[in-house]
């Protein structure tokens, strides 16, 4: 059952690290879906009315039935279609894989308040990513090439931001949240997942996510001192 462009619609942002989580899902099951892009500094009625609780993007339509919250499309999708299967079958290994995706939504909070802020907050959520990501080394990636094994699944995608958007992220905070040396096995998956075919051909460009990133740090330091 593959999905014609007319039932399956994604309302998403180009520079969106959860936004891709959908995409990237769709692709990988080779789902077709028409993609509407969506201004995230002035929402569309359709937004307002398809996510009326969080407002946000990414939303799947499909049936002209609309699903929120990225890790959510993605469980959605992978029970939907079946091929290349992203969550594990054995309930105890799902319900394991769906422990870290929350992890990896509060992390991705985290890290990009560590990015806006400065100073001592900026301090605490440095210091509060890099514990995350010494548990992910420690105890999900260590001598694995994807995190569920040989292929590409859930968590690649729910960690997806970590090889491309975090070093932006790290850039325009001027902080540190993977070491190289210490996260050898993060730095390892993170050049498997960028090297994987579907990956690498969907991403956004590096000069306006640059552009983008400097300017929600601005925006957030200046709500700070009003
Ligand atoms: N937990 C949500 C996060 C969604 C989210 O934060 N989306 C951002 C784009 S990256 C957004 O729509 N921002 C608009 C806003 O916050 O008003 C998910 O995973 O879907």
């Amino acid at each position: 059952m593959m999905g014609s462009k007319n039932d399956v619609k994604l309302l998403s942002f180009l520079l969106s690290p959860v936004g891709h989580r959908v995409e990237w899902a769709l692709k990988l099951k080779g789902v077709e879906f028409e993609y509407v892009e969506e201004d995230i500094f002035n929402k569309s009625n359709l937004l307002l009315e398809l996510n009326p609780v969080h407002k946000k993007v990414p939303v799947l339509v499909h049936h002209q039935k609309p699903i929120a919250e990225s890790l959510i499309i993605v469980e959605y999708i992978d029970q939907t279609w079946k091929q290349h299967p992203l969550l594990p079958q054995h309930p105890y290994q799902r319900a394991l894989a769906r422990f870290w995706g929350t992890v990896a939504d509060k992390l991705v909070k985290t890290s990009y308040v560590a990015m806006c802020s400065s100073g001592d907050e900026q301090e605490k959520s440095v210091k509060e990513a890099k514990e995350v990501m010494d548990k992910i080394e420690e105890e999900i990636i260590k001598g694995k090439k994807f995190f569920g094994g040989d292929n590409i699944g859930y968590l690649d995608l729910a960690f997806g931001w970590i090889p491309y958007w975090l070093p932006i992220w790290e850039e325009v905070g001027s902080m540190q949240i993977v070491d190289p040396l210490k996260h050898c096995a993060i730095s390892a998956w993170n050049t498997n997942f960028l090297s994987h075919p579907i990956i690498k051909d969907c991403l956004p460009p590096r000069d306006k996510m640059l552009v983008y990133s400097h300017r929600r740090k601005n925006e957030f330091s200046s709500t700070l001192r009003r």
